[in-house]
């Protein structure tokens, strides 16, 4: 019998307030209004920033629903959407992409005005949520909150993709994977030659790693402070890999040392810490050296930098979802998966029961996994 029209009760993953586990409980959410389109979720992925979401250190409305690297089906659409239909496979974006605002227009622009990334507000546009438990409204995260068996997202907020692409995999192109990907090959541009550094050997640091490579670095430097991450990041294409924790100096004077000097072309901050985004920019080359902050730092966390290490040619920037326009990309980047022009593989260490999802966010916690995926 269809759904289509009536709320759906089913299980989620609710959050109630920081620094506790998450607990399952039966939901109910509402059909989609104009321009929104509801989503059974067949897989996701456990990534970073949900965890910092729990830690404390980014701020969001409780009670939340997290999850943003997923792949599901559509259920039902509403009114006015054209992009899907129902029993189409897609992956919801945490970063939209309507088309129509400035950043969607400009070429170098993917941050579309209708994000919800920094903000936080957890709301559809029109102020509500097709989210709540026993009465009580409950908040989605970045547009898409994808540890629940349905989800509601924006029509701006989902990319229609190859029905035969496997979901425990390409949920990793919702984030993580192209992330870090996208970091390398479209915000830095890593150019053929160049050497690289990246901070951060977890999910989002190893597709960074696999950009850099693809990019055709000669040189690809892993930095974490955590050793068991160095076979992997071999793997996909890190050339060597140091430990800060090795080192009585500062891992930024390693790096210019190992560079005979001139520092990196390219660093990544791929961890989500200030003091590792100074080292980051500190060692890439003091003329055209550019440094690319990926990693979420801490709510009102500030970070200070000394003119002189800028203005002498060095490059800071930031990127969200790798710089890629979602809605255009995530379609590309499935087919290119498809036609095996990248493999997600080693980035995916665990697989388990949605019910489960404590047990992945240990993982994670501990250092024991790159990516969980959790299976619905
Ligand atoms: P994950 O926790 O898997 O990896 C982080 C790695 O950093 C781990 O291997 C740690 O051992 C290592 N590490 C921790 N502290 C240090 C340190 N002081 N020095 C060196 N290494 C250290 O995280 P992830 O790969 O899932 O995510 C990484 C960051 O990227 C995280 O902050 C997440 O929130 C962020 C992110 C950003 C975006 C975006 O669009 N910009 C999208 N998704 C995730
Ligand atoms: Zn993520």
């Amino acid at each position: 019998m269809s759904t289509a029209g009536k709320v759906i009760k089913c299980k989620a993953a609710v959050i109630w307030e920081p620094k506790t586990p998450f607990s399952i409980v039966e939901i109910e959410v509402a059909p989609p209004k104009a321009h929104e389109v509801r989503i059974k979720i067949l897989a996701s992925g456990v990534c970073r920033s949900d965890d910092h979401i729990l830690s404390g250190e980014l701020k969001v409305n409780f009670p939340i629903i997290l999850g943003h690297e997923a792949v599901g089906v559509v259920e039902s659409v509403g009114e006015g959407v054209t992009s899907v239909e129902p029993g189409d496979k897609v992956i919801p974006l945490f970063v939209p992409q309507c088309g129509e605002c400035s950043p969607c227009i400009h070429p170098k622009g993917n941050l579309c005005k209708l994000n919800d990334f920094g903000t936080f507000f957890g709301l559809m546009s029109d102020g509500t949520s097709r989210f709540s438990c026993k009465g009580e409204l409950v908040h989605n995260f970045v547009s898409t909150s994808t540890f629940t068996e349905y989800t509601v997202v924006h029509e701006s907020s989902v990319a229609k993709i190859d029905a035969a692409a496997p979901p425990e995999k390409v949920c990793l192109i919702g984030c993580g994977f192209s992330t870090g990907y996208g970091a390398a090959i479209n915000s830095a541009k890593v150019e053929p030659g160049s050497t690289c550094a990246v901070f951060g050997l977890g999910g989002v640091g190893l597709s960074a790693v696999m950009g850099c490579k693809a990019a055709g670095a000669s040189r690809i430097i892993g930095v974490d402070i955590n050793k068991d991450k160095f076979p992997k990041a071999k793997e996909v294409g890190a050339t060597e890999c140091v430990n800060p924790l090795d080192f009585e100096k500062p891992i930024n004077e390693v790096l210019i040392d190992m560079t005979e000097g001139d520092g990196v072309d390219y660093s990544f901050e791929v961890i989500g810490r200030t003091d590792t985004m100074i080292a980051a920019l500190t060692s890439c080359n003091m003329n055209y050296g550019t440094s690319v902050m990926v990693g979420a730092a801490p709510t009102k966390s500030e970070m200070t930098v000394p003119p002189g290490l800028i203005i002498t040619g060095r490059t800071l920037k930031g990127t969200v979802f790798g710089g890629w326009k979602s809605k255009d990309s995530v379609p590309r980047l499935v087919s290119d998966f498809m036609q095996k022009k990248f493999t997600l593989d080693p980035l995916i260490t665990h697989t388990m029961p949605f019910d489960k999802i404590n047990e992945g966010f240990e993982l994670l916690q501990t250092g024991k996994s790159i990516r969980s995926v959790l299976i619905f």
